[in-house]
């Protein structure tokens, strides 16, 4: 069994997620400081188990600070600018070239029930043979993408591609918020690995933040946040991170 303990506490989690410089651009993010060490000093000091960036960002933070938190490595990517059909998360790193890098852990999205997912799910069994051999454990952000749903929210997709995260060994499991606790407890119910929620696009802080003890009731594990944090100034998005955290930890 994959060793996750470096990057959770009593088996839960708070990342900040910092991967949409490639999936969504610098220009939906206008006004924000979109500096990765600005990201990791928010990180730090909303004591998250980790960081999620991709390898170019790592390196600029490694060699001009110095991080004191867990470096998890986006090693997929697609950007917003190719039609939403024909999307497919490709291998952008290979975590070979990562070895100086002291990382902690490595992540990788796969679009269920798209028309690439064989694609994806072939670069899944890849990067989880490198994961064994560099003993790394693997974050699968498992999010659906298909025809056949409305909306891509929707609890059958959300669960079934949470489902196929852990069917197919990925260590920890992230997929969407499914809108209310009793569907995101379906989709908890249905996994057998610990199973993160992704944030979502900005809204207000206390609504936030019911999600996030809603989420917890429903048997969430954690969280892998991004834009409801680094795009509120930096003392609010720190004190969001240490109640995200003690709401997860079960301290409140
Ligand atoms: P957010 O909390 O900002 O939603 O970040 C989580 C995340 O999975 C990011 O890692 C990723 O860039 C983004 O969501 C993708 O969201 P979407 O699939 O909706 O474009």
């Amino acid at each position: 069994m994959t060793d996750i303990s470096k990057i959770t506490e009593k088996g839960k989690f708070l990342f900040l997620a910092f991967d949409h410089g490639v999936e969504h651009g610098p220009f939906e993010y206008e006004g924000i400081n979109l500096d990765p060490i600005r990201v990791v000093k928010i990180a730090e000091e909303g004591r998250v188990n980790g960081v999620i960036l991709h390898v170019g960002a790592a390196r600029y933070v490694v060699e001009n600070y110095n991080p004191k938190i867990p470096i998890i490595i986006k090693v997929t990517g697609k950007t917003s600018l190719v039609p939403e059909e024909r999307q497919i998360q490709e291998i952008v790193t290979y975590p070979e070239e990562l070895v100086d890098l002291k990382i902690s852990a490595i992540a990788a999205t796969v679009y269920v029930g798209s028309d690439y997912e064989h694609l994806m799910l072939k670069n899944f069994a890849k990067l989880k043979k490198k994961c064994k051999e560099l003993d790394l454990p693997l974050i699968g952000f498992f999010y659906p993408r298909s025809r056949k749903l409305i909306s891509k929210y929707d609890i059958k997709g959300v669960a079934y591609a949470a489902r196929v995260g852990c069917e197919i060994g990925a260590d920890i499991i992230k997929t969407y918020w499914t809108g209310s606790k009793e569907s995101f407890a379906k989709v908890v119910k249905n996994c057998f690995k610990p199973v993160g929620v992704a944030g979502g696009p900005l809204v207000r802080k206390e609504n936030f933040l019911r999600i996030v003890e809603e989420a917890m009731e429903a048997g969430a594990s954690g969280f892998a946040v991004g834009r409801n944090v680094w795009e509120r100034g930096d003392k609010e998005a720190i004190e969001l991170l240490r109640k995200m955290k003690k709401i997860i930890m079960g301290e409140e």
